[in-house]
């Protein structure tokens, strides 16, 4: 069976200045042929009249040809510049549709992409991260996905894994012979254990890029009446919490997404944390509690010169910070002082979050994500068993498997199961 012939609108919602469609597949030239009366030559922009399937001028506009296999998707493609309302968008399709093409779904040009080897599957998830990065640190990120660098390191762990095979199978078609010089089986286990180290620090840092995707989760944790509502409302520049001077006014966990450096910051504002026989507060107070634990950075707020202290060692990186420096004049205790209403401090806390932001991302030495983790785990353990074994035969059999497993984080062994996945995350038209 053909692939069917697809488009798209690639470019945003309309209206727009200019509108791109694109289109890929076998079909491509019949149409654009129709449609425009010529073939551009491959990669030149050309200013034609667009028509539909009966002659109509659809409106005029800039086309490009992209002759398969040189083309993103490895077919041919085009693509059609065209003014950006909904009208012309809208009639370019109807035209596209009334030629047979079908509308592409979500990611499907880049898992055709895929499918033709022009991407492997990290630099597809790099191009999704791409196409999705709100913040700088992200879109650094995903480029170091996307440009190969990070399959080039997992293709290097690769080789090693099939040259040790290699050696492991060419020393089994010796085994007879006595006076085999040296064990090839001695010689690879120095280099697959430090396989297995570089794996583990890999997997370290993906961990610690997750922060960069996912945001780097700081929990604002205090006394009521501390002044953490405040300070959740002052960072974020706008009223997202109710802030009274009755105690236990927060119970839910609210949330705020900050783009502090480049870095995005998620804040919890959690209910203030003291004895309580409300039970809705108590379920708030658990919920503080659990917000704590699970996050990067903790601030851990007092108002200034009073009120009790609720820290509690999580071993996670926090900040004690003094709070309503309006209202109370300076002891000469070192604690950061801040005051919601003046802005005093706030900007020391941004700076301190940074901070520890970036040295735990540690400006990604690794680009990995949690699945690329999950496979890199499994092969570490596959590659564990085959040092651990004396058994040639049985050796073999456990590095072949770790490269299987180790192929599934690019795409070159069997994934089908995850392209669905990995695919459904990007918008139409990419
Ligand atoms: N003067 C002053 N009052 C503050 C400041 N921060 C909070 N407050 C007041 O302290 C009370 C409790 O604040 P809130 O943010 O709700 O505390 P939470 O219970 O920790 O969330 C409210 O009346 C606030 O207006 C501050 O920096 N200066
Ligand atoms: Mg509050």
């Amino acid at each position: 069976m053909t692939q069917a012939t697809i488009f798209a609108l690639s470019s945003g919602q309309p209206p727009a200045g200019v509108a791109v469609i694109r289109i890929s597949g076998p079909a491509t030239v019949e149409v654009i042929k129709a449609m425009v009366g010529s073939v551009p030559a491959p990669r030149q922009a050309s200013l034609r009249t667009i028509r539909n399937r009966n002659g109509e001028i659809l409106d005029q506009g800039l086309v490009l040809y992209f002759q398969g296999p040189n083309s993103f998707t490895g077919e041919d493609c085009a693509e059609l510049q065209v003014h950006g309302s909904r009208a012309v968008v809208n009639a370019v399709a109807q035209a596209l549709r009334d030629f047979g093409l079908r509308p592409a779904e979500a990611g499907e040009f880049a898992r055709r992409a895929f499918e033709h080897g022009r991407l492997d599957l990290v630099e597809v998830e790099g191009l999704s991260g791409l196409v999705s990065a709100e913040t700088e640190m992200q879109r650094k990120l995903a480029l170091q996905t996307g440009m190969g660098a990070l399959s080039a390191q997992y293709n290097g762990w690769a080789e090693r894994l099939t040259y040790a095979r290699a050696m492991i199978e060419a020393e089994l078609d010796f085994a007879d012979e006595d006076d085999a010089p040296e064990s090839a089986a001695d010689l690879i286990d120095g280099d697959l254990a430090a396989l297995i180290a570089e794996m583990s620090l890999a997997s370290a840092s993906a961990k610690s890029s997750e922060i960069v995707r996912n945001g780097f989760k700081v929990a604002i944790i205090g006394a009521p009446n501390a002044g953490k509502s405040s300070l959740l409302n002052a960072m974020a520049k706008r009223e997202v919490a109710i802030v009274t001077d009755i105690a236990g006014t927060t119970r839910d966990v609210l949330t705020v997404d900050l783009d502090l450096e480049g870095y995005l910051v998620r804040l919890f504002d959690t209910a203030g944390i003291r004895e309580s026989d409300d039970i809705v507060e108590r379920e708030g107070i658990l919920r503080a509690k659990a917000a704590a634990r699970s996050a990067d950075m903790i601030l851990y707020l007092r108002e200034a010169g009073c009120g009790s202290d609720v820290f509690e060692d999580h071993g996670i990186p926090y900040l004690s910070i003094e709070t309503k420096a309006d209202l109370h004049s300076e002891n000469g205790l070192s604690a950061l002082r801040i005051s919601s209403v003046t802005g005093e401090g706030l900007d020391k806390i941004r700076q301190a979050i940074v901070g520890v932001a970036r040295e735990t991302w540690n400006d990604g030495s690794s680009a990995g994500n949690e699945r690329h983790r999950e496979h890199i785990a499994l092969t570490s353990q596959f590659i564990q068993n085959a040092v651990d074994e004396p058994r040639l035969e049985l050796k073999a059999d456990a590095l072949r498997a770790a490269g299987d497993e180790l192929g599934r984080i690019t795409g070159r062994v069997d994934v089908e199961d995850l392209l669905d996945v990995i695919f459904s995350k990007f918008c139409i038209g990419k």
